[in-house]
This record gives C-alpha cells, structure tokens and sequence, in this order.
C-alpha cells in the first residue's frame, strides 16, 4: 500500500502519472484541507476537489481547478445580486459543494463526505482528508502604508492574486487537530510514503502541522521519498516562491531538501538541478535526479515509477 502527501494542482497531476502504474486501490492520499472556505454558504474543499476531479479525468486542465467543460452561469447571475464572485464556483462544481454542506450539515465527519464524493466519481484510491478538525491556512501581509494583515488563504491566493507581500503564514487550529481517520495509519503502514510535488508551506505545510502526523513521518523516515515542486529556482505553478522566500526557506530544491530532512530520506529532483545534488545530499538527503516537469501523463507516470524506485 502506498501513501501519498497531496496538495493541490501538482499532487493530482503527479496522483494521475501513480495510478497508471500502480493499482489505484492500492494508493491512499492523504489531502490538504487548510485551503477549504466557505462561500455562498457553501463548503468548499479546493484540493480534494482537485485531486477528485483529476483521478476521475474530469478536470479542467487549463485552468488547474475546477471541472473541464465548465459554466458559470450562476455566479453572472448572483452578479445582479451584488454579492462578491472572486471566488468562481462553476455551475457542475457546485453541485460537489451544495452535497459536501447538505452532508456536513446533516453531522457526516469531512472523511466520510469525501469518500461519498469520491466514490461517486468512480475513484478507488483512497481519499483522506488531513484532519476532519477546523484548519485554515492565514497569510499575513505587508501594506503599502507599512500595516500588516492576515487574509484568508483564497483572499490572498485568488482575490490578491498572490502579489501581496507574504511577512508570516499560520494554520489557525493546528494545535486543537487531530489526525483524520485512518491517517495515520496509513502513514504507519505504507509500503512507501511519497510527498507529491505541493507547495512546500501551503499545501504540504499544513499536513504536517497536524499533531502526530510529522511524528509519524519520522519514524517512516527511510520510506519516506518527496518530489521537489521546485524546478530551477522557482515553482512549476503557483506562488511557492512567494511564501518560501518571506520565510527564510531558499526557493530550490536544496530549499525543499532541507525543510524536508527530519522526515524525509530521498528526494526526486528536475534533471535540470542535477548539479545540485551534493547540496542536497549535504542536508541529509539522498538525491535522484529525474525529469519531474509532468508536461504529459506519459511524464507523470514515468515521474512515479522513478519515484517509486528511487526507495525500492
Ligand atoms: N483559483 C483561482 O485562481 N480563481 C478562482 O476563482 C478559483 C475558484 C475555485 C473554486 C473551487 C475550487 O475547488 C478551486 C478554485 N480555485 C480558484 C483554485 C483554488 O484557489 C486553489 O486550487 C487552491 O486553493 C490552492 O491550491
């Protein structure tokens, strides 16, 4: 059985490439949820919604979120109504969320909601949400008047397009979470345990500030590979750079290697950083070299296989 840290954008794509070369019932990710929100009064889980739609083909693969074909209809239509709509929910994505708030609201724990969904999507890797606690991801900023602010993730990520200056990020209800169900042990019980290509601070940082979770990747450390999301000194997508600079963290795989050293043995990097093998190596982690750019399934699934090997 292998287990899967997961993110966003990056996870699902490297999720997809894993399935097609191992049973995908044989994979359990274990998801982010500190981008979730709520909007419209809907719960939105933005990554697990990602790595569901992807892992089902039905993803919009331009865009990186959301279902491929989609409309959006309903939010020209609340336009009348003068409501914000930053936050695009597509006309089919909304029926995912109007299920996931009727089936919260009825009392059902995130975990099971999420295997509900999943399944009715087809899927039979396994699905689990980080925790079924609270857990929100807070970006504090810098103003241009000098003033600091602490937006919500999608504030930030999708209203502020990421330009804000990043000064702190923190994961309101880390302390009070407790692993979801069956979290940990997948973590103890993995064949292998990889770190998909994720945002180090926010997609992957949230999983392990859930208490106990870190704790159980130490004590897996030597099955424990990551894939470096950052190729040549910046992410493939998204704003890591952004938040990893801010916080000290050197945005390159030598970056991720040494965030990852406590809990993580082996680390896959870009083909194009193979000169940076020895600082990698120097932070404690042993270094392959691969070609991590997933332009293309063939890509991803090759990506996985090297991974996989890479802690035979
Ligand atoms: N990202 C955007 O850049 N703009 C959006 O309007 C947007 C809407 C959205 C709706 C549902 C959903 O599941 C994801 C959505 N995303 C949007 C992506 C989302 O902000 C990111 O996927 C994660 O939060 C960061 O990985």
């Amino acid at each position: 059985m292998l287990t899967a840290l997961a993110g966003g954008v990056g996870a699902a794509k490297f999720l997809s490439g894993l399935v097609a070369v191992v049973d995908p019932a044989s994979v359990t990710a274990i998801v982010n949820t500190a981008d979730d929100d709520e909007f419209h009064g809907l719960r939105i889980s933005p990554d697990l919604d990602s790595v569901t739609y992807t892992l089902a083909g039905a993803q919009n693969v331009a865009q990186g979120w959301g279902l491929a074909g989609e409309t959006f209809a309903t939010m020209d239509a609340l336009d009348r109504y003068g409501v914000p709509t930053w936050f695009r929910l597509g006309d089919r994505d909304i029926a995912t969320h109007l299920f996931r708030t009727q089936a919260l609201a009825a009392g059902a724990p995130l975990s099971e909601v999420t295997a509900r969904i999943a399944a009715a999507w087809g899927l039979a890797t396994r699905l689990l949400p980080v925790t079924d606690d609270p857990l929100a991801t807070r970006i504090t900023v810098r103003r241009a008047d000098g003033r600091e602010e602490t937006l919500r993730m999608q504030e930030w990520f999708v209203k502020e397009r990421s330009e804000s200056p990043v000064v702190a990020v923190g994961f309101a209800g880390a302390e009070t979470a407790t692993p979801g169900p069956g979290v940990l042990e997948a973590i103890a019980g993995a064949e292998t345990v990889i770190v998909c290509p994720s945002n180090p601070v926010i997609s992957i940082g949230p999983i392990l500030a859930v208490p106990g979770v870190r704790e159980a990747l130490v004590a897996r450390r030597d099955r424990v590979v990551g894939v470096s999301p950052i190729i040549a000194g910046a992410p493939v997508k998204g704003p890591a750079d952004r938040l990893m600079d801010p916080l000290g963290i050197e945005v390159s795989c030598v970056g991720v290697a040494r965030a990852y050293a406590d809990f993580c043995s082996t680390l896959v990097i870009d083909s194009r950083d193979a000169s940076r093998v020895a600082e990698v190596e120097a932070a404690g982690v042993r270094a392959v070299v691969a070609d991590t750019l997933m332009t293309d399934s063939r890509i991803a699934a090759a990506l996985a296989r090297e991974t996989l090997a890479s802690v035979a």
